[in-house]
């Protein structure tokens, strides 16, 4: 069995480990040429770190411009790239082809799964740390768990792993309301990105009473605004939550501080801008989520403009 991992990041190369090791075949889509000779050049070795321990797992690798007909794809791209690269990968995907989505943000894997029907698509949120330190390098900070559901599912169909999933050494649970996990993760990611994004501090740091009151009315809009959604939350306050995340990954370096310092594009249009969207939609007021999406952006386009 072979999957196709398009997104060869922090998550991505983690996953073409495990999926290694569990004895799948693996071939990471890349976008450039460049890209596929580098790779080369490390003999096509994806290297991940786990407890201090080197993990290395042979690769094969295409561009998304290659042919090959795919039967097992999984996407671990940013969000705001995911659904391009799935447009321009879909005449490969075989009529029946499983596809996995595991992305920050919300609405996007909707619309994926709009897109690619009626193939069957999982959903999932992976609670794994892992830090890109090269090209296809990655040092895992935690081994987490991963939850995946179905996000298309017709009628009497299995709603079960897909294929080789059950056999990863690695936790992967299956969650019949997949929606509420990824409405989970991005009420955290709304939290904790944006600010320590925006003040350039590691996770851990949020934990400070400085920080409390920001914390504090981010929790309060966004629990209105899941409510509003008829989305449940948690079963605690999403304070609590987003305080016990920050604990656990308290020496991270959050995924939009560390593409803001890099002066990537962020993540924050399909997180922040989704609930402000929704607000917006359902006549609610989110004014710090506001405030914090348009402080982002303004650091983007100043980013841009300091690089050009
Ligand atoms: O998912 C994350 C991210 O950085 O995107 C958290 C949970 C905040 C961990 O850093």
């Amino acid at each position: 069995m072979r999957w196709h991992i398009l997104g060869a990041g922090a998550i991505g190369c983690l996953f073409a480990e495990r999926l290694a090791r569990a004895g799948c075949d693996v071939t990471l889509l890349v976008r450039t040429e460049a890209q596929l000779e580098g790779l080369n050049r490390l003999d096509n070795i994806v290297s991940v770190q786990i407890d201090n321990t080197w993990h290395l797992a042979r690769v094969d690798a295409e561009t998304v411009a290659d042919s090959s007909a795919i039967q097992h794809l999984l996407v671990c791209t940013k969000a705001y790239d995911g659904l391009d690269a799935i447009n321009a990968i879909s005449p490969r995907l075989a009529p029946d082809a499983q596809i996995v989505l595991l992305q920050n943000g919300y609405g996007h894997q909707q619309k994926s799964a709009l897109a690619l029907a009626p193939r069957p698509i999982w959903a999932g949120v992976t609670t794994s740390g892992a830090r890109r330190t090269g090209p296809f390098r990655v040092v895992q900070s935690g081994e987490g768990e991963t939850q995946i559901g179905r996000l298309n599912l017709p009628e009497g169909a299995d709603h079960g792993l897909p294929d080789g999933w059950s056999t990863l050494d690695h936790r992967v649970v299956l969650n019949g309301d997949i929606n509420r996990a990824l409405w989970q993760k991005l009420a955290i990611n709304a939290v904790i990105n944006p600010l320590t994004a925006l003040h350039g501090c590691r996770n851990g740091e949020l934990l400070s009473p400085v920080y409390r009151q920001e914390l504090t009315t981010l929790c309060t809009e966004i629990e209105n605004v899941a409510s509003v959604c008829t989305q449940p939350l948690f079963d605690t306050t999403l304070l609590e939550a987003v305080l016990e995340v920050a604990e656990n990954t308290a020496q991270n370096r959050s995924s939009m501080l560390e593409d803001l310092s890099a002066g990537r594009p962020t993540e924050i249009e399909q997180i922040t801008g989704f609930i402000c969207a929704a607000a917006r939609e359902l006549g609610e007021e989110t004014p710090l989520n506001t405030e914090l999406l348009n402080a982002v952006r303004f650091e983007q386009r100043r980013k841009n403009r300091e690089e050009q």
